[in-house]
């Protein structure tokens, strides 16, 4: 067995804590039956005994009506549905027990509280699904799909898990690591048997395989600005000068009053995030403080919060007001320039607007009546289009694009020496160094700690 598995029983609730039709806990583990039995009785009239024979009875991989009754009180805690399901085809690939009870926060504790009261300890975030990975049933990569589609909130993003979570991803990679080896191999049979002089041609054959790989590699790279997108969302920032219509269109892009509107400027003086959906993307719109000086110490930390939202943005609006008489440019070029209020304004103010603004990219809208939005709407899709490729993988995790990246330097580095003339014995030690790196994305090859980073974020009872 492996080391790092603690070969305990452990349970938790899997469903979201709060109200809800039914709720799910989870126990797994050797004791997972044992425990679950003495807490179950298969009708209100029948007793322990019966009820552990009927339980025993059940076929794996089965639902079971019945009563969770205190082992301590006798007490009838719920009505629920056990199923039982026996190791290795299970989730965690040990024995396992899912009681579906009544979604009440009190009643799920309370059932919660009998199994730890019968030895049971309570699993940490992740557990569930660090044993799936420990036991070999997922790997590493998976794992982590895994965590990626509970949280994923569209259609896109959960598209892009997906590909982690079904094994799509971890092939491509294990396919890769099978050519590296197998070239590997080769150069080390070369070197193995000199007096066949197979040196120089493996080394050409080589290059092309390892030229294959870094091409895979570099495109897996790339698609990490599309995928982390997917995954996180398009951070859009909402900036420009007090009483533009800022918030005014944050309501408008995310169709309900979600900021004060008011004609007082300084009226934002906070972040506002709001996550949104656009066709199936990810959005976070943030309306931000109106850029100004102010002897005001609350609105001037609201700039200052603002300024660090627009640096770390994805796409940022910086909307203008034509009837602003002291209008201010961006600090960057790197923003669209949206002139506002055009319902109200006159074509010459707008124009006038336009010429200050000169050599930005420059859209026009009205807040107030919804003119040009889809012009912005469409800048967004623009954004996520951008890094499309006919290759529906793509690379979400920062972890991966690192190792990704150390993994295609380390085949250069190798090709490289050999170019200039250094002997083939260093290529194989990069071979391998670059091997290593996609042995961690899936897991071989990764320390405790990286494991233990991974799982640390899940959610309880995942
Ligand atoms: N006519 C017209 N008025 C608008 C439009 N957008 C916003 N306003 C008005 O402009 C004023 C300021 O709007 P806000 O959305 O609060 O502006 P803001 O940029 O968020 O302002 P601060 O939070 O103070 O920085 C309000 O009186 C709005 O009704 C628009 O498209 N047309
Ligand atoms: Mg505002």
């Amino acid at each position: 067995m492996n080391t790092l598995i603690e070969g305990d029983t452990i349970a938790a609730i899997s469903t979201p804590m709060g109200s809800g039709g039914i709720g799910i806990i989870r126990v797994s583990g050797p004791e997972a039956f044992a425990t679950a039995k003495k807490l179950f009785r298969a009708s209100l009239h029948t007793n322990e005994v019966e009820s552990s024979l009927i339980f025993d009875a059940l076929p794996s991989h089965s639902l079971r009506h019945g009563y969770v009754v205190s082992h301590k009180t006798g007490e009838t805690l719920d009505e629920c549905l056990f199923g039982k399901m026996a190791a290795p085809r299970t989730y965690t690939c040990e024995d396992v027990v899912e009681i579906n009870c009544h979604g009440g926060t009190a009643v799920m504790k309370s059932i919660l509280q009998e199994l730890f009261s019968l030895g049971v300890r309570p699993a940490k975030p992740g557990e569930f699904t660090k044993r799936a990975f420990l036991n070999g049933r997922i790997d590493l990569a998976e794992a982590e799909g895994v965590m990626d589609t509970i949280n994923a909130e569209t259609e896109q993003s959960h598209k892009a898990a997906a590909v982690q979570l079904d094994g799509r991803f971890s092939k491509e990679l294990k396919d890769m690591r099978t050519k590296l080896t197998e070239a590997i191999g080769e150069i080390e049979v070369a070197l193995a048997y000199p007096e066949y002089e197979m040196d120089v041609p493996a080394f050409e054959h080589t290059k092309e395989s390892l030229t294959e790989i870094i091409e895979k590699l570099e495109a897996l790279s790339k698609s990490y600005g599309r995928g982390r997108l997917l995954r996180d969302g398009l951070k859009v920032v909402i900036a420009g000068k007090p009483n533009a219509g800022k918030s005014s269109l944050l309501n408008r892009l995310t169709g309900y009053e979600r900021a004060i509107v008011t004609d007082i400027p300084g009226t934002t003086r906070d972040i506002i995030e709001e996550f949104t959906e656009i066709d199936g993307y990810p959005v976070i719109f943030t309306d931000t403080a109106g850029l100004r000086e102010s002897e005001d110490k609350i609105e001037m930390i609201g700039v200052d919060k603002a300024k660090k939202k627009i640096a770390d943005a994805d796409l940022v609006f910086f909307v203008a007001d034509p009837f602003e008489k002291e209008p201010q440019q961006p600090e960057t070029k790197d923003c669209i320039v949206v002139i506002n209020k055009t319902d109200k304004a006159s074509p010459e103010k707008i124009s006038d607007c336009k010429k200050f603004f000169d050599g930005w990219e420059i859209l026009e809208i009205s807040a107030a009546n919804g003119n040009g939005v889809d012009a912005l709407i469409d800048k967004i899709k623009e954004k996520f289009d951008s890094g499309k490729s006919g290759n529906d993988m793509l690379l979400t995790n920062a972890r991966h694009k690192d190792l990704i990246d150390k993994s295609r330097e380390a085949l250069q580095r190798g090709i490289d020496a050999c170019e200039a003339g250094m002997p083939l014995d260093c290529i194989t030690y990069d071979m391998w160094e670059s091997a290593g790196f996609l042995g961690e994305i899936v897991g071989e090859s990764v320390t405790e700690e990286v494991i233990d980073s991974i799982f640390e974020r899940f959610c309880l009872g995942k």
